[in-house]
């Protein structure tokens, strides 16, 4: 039902001005709030920066790099509104993982907070493609050149009229084998992502207001704690550290009402709840990202009389396809489709599964994959049905179940980590001679990332040859992806063609 000419930028800013949202609190962030109306100025005079004094054209792929705060929110939408294909990173990113992303997406432009320049700057000196590094202020002091010459703008800004199906959005994903993977969606899609799940599921309001932990850049982010709230007229709050304790800061202070996060985050809150913290303020608590388990929710149910919707999206989705509802949720379920998308379970023929035996998620609807010149398309939809690496049972009422996850995807507090890529940044120290990464269970945290390592002759396997190889992966990828727990082995098991049995290691102990 989407007009021809949609720009999902405007959607989210001039369009609920003119619908009277204008002076409701749109982002809180850096201590201070920000109405609708001064969210559309600001990213209105970016817009405009980014075209008269930069040369941003429609599909010009922007790069933006910053922790969660309105400037980023602000610097999207701007680059959204002039027409350009938005590409949200993470800064935990490393200069070898951002220059993958730029050459994978041909960015041009990097937008970034000044205080995590460096990273990108470095990358950029041999990059082919990028051809600017442009600093923001990520904490809205507007002391940076973006902000400089976006303060003398106008207020109005004629967005580029994109089409519906244009794409605006360039999701990355690591996928299994740590090259990138990019997953374009359109501007229609990020409205239909809120006006099925946000509407449907949240039933969200211009009351609500939304906190959480993850990334802009991750897609379960810029739904969660910026499409959401801002297609509603409601507020998000925007945390650069988003701890359990600062979220908790955050509800108690504002009054928050839904609540994005993964299950390891609400373990704390409920054990903080049990010290006096006062969470009473939220309506939905939604986790996902790894699966809840039962006793969290329970737990959680118990305290607050209030639900846990458990959910399962993909950034190849864009957001949450299959979900619990308010009402209509089965405990240790992953809940129902959608509305707008159906799932089923496959076997490898495709061939529909019986309720109750486990299979391949299929699902489809209207935001599918759609990855960026990657012959991997192929493997994740078949017969118009993504694939989304996950094993699920249906039982005999509907409600989908998660069993395993089919690939060797480590999820970790919420984030994905590829195993092969954490091999390669071990690999790259001189003390490592073989290694194999794989998922070991974690209570607190779902899965861990735990090594399996051959040392080469006299390195010592001791607590400082685990510190320095530790310490070596998070200088040379994202921190978050080291390993917790490491194990040194004389061997790794092997196929007969010399091929590591990953199988093999999965269920070994934490050390
Ligand atoms: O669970 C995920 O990985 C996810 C990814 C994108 C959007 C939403 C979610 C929950």
């Amino acid at each position: 039902d989407y007009p021809q000419v949609l720009n999902a930028g405007v959607e989210l800013t001039d369009a609920m001005v003119a619908k009277g949202f204008g002076d409701h609190t749109a982002l809180i962030g850096n201590g201070r709030r920000r109405t609708y109306k001064e969210l559309t100025d600001w990213s209105n005079r970016i817009a405009h920066a980014l075209v008269e004094n930069y040369g941003v054209k429609p599909g010009n792929r922007v790069l933006i790099r910053s922790a969660n705060n309105p400037a980023m929110v602000a610097c999207w939408l701007a680059a959204t509104k002039a027409g350009a294909v938005v590409v949200n990173t993470m800064p935990m990113l490393r200069a070898g993982e951002l220059g993958q992303i730029i050459d994978k997406a041909e960015v041009e432009f990097a937008l970034c907070d000044t205080r995590i320049k460096d990273e990108l700057v470095a990358c950029a000196k041999d990059s082919r493609f990028l051809k600017k590094v442009i600093g923001f202020d990520g904490t809205a002091n507007h002391d940076a050149e973006l902000d400089r010459i976006a303060l003398d703008k106008p207020v109005k800004f004629a967005a580029v009229p994109t089409g519906r199906d244009d794409v605006a959005l360039l999701g990355f994903t690591s996928g299994t084998t740590g090259e990138p993977k990019a997953t374009m969606h359109f501007h229609r899609d990020l409205l239909i992502i809120a006006d099925a799940y946000a509407k449907e599921v949240l039933a969200v309001t211009p009351d609500d207001i939304f906190v959480g932990s993850p990334p802009l850049a991750f897609t379960f982010g810029l739904g969660g704690l910026a499409i959401f709230p801002l297609r509603f007229g409601a507020a998000a709050t925007l945390l650069e550290q988003a701890t359990p304790p600062k979220m908790i800061e955050i509800i108690e202070t504002y009054k928050a009402t839904i609540s994005f996060t993964a299950p390891t985050a609400y373990r704390v809150m409920l054990a903080a709840m049990e010290e006096g913290a006062d969470l009473s303020s939220l309506r939905i608590a939604v986790s996902a990202g790894e699966t809840l388990p039962a006793p969290i929710y329970d737990a959680w149910m118990k305290k607050t009389g209030k639900p846990m919707l458990d959910g399962i999206g993909a950034t190849e989705m864009l957001h949450i396809f299959i979900s619990n509802r308010l009402g209509d949720s089965a405990p240790g379920s992953t809940g129902k489709p959608v509305g707008g998308y159906q799932a089923k379970i496959v076997d490898d023929e495709m061939n529909e599964m019986p309720r109750g035996e486990i299979g391949r998620l299929a699902v489809r609807g209207p935001t599918g994959c759609r990855y960026l010149a990657d012959k991997r398309q192929a493997k994740y939809v078949r017969d118009g049905w993504n694939l989304t690496g996950d094993s699920f049972y249906q039982d005999e009422a509907g409600y989908f179940h998660f069993a395993a996850r089919s690939d060797d995807m480590i999820i970790s507090a919420g984030y994905n980590i590829a195993g092969p890529e954490v091999e390669a940044a071990l690999l790259s120290h001189d003390f490592v001679s073989e290694c194999a990464v794989v998922g070991a269970e974690d209570l607190e945290r779902g899965q861990i990332v735990q090594a399996h390592i051959v040392l080469v002759a006299d390195v010592p396997a001791d607590a400082a040859t685990i510190k320095a190889l530790q310490d070596h992966v998070k200088q040379v990828i994202a921190p978050y992806k080291y390993p917790r727990s490491v194990k040194f082995v004389d061997a790794l098991p092997k196929t007969a063609t010399g091929k590591i049995q990953r199988f093999a290691l999965r269920g070994r102990a934490v050390n």
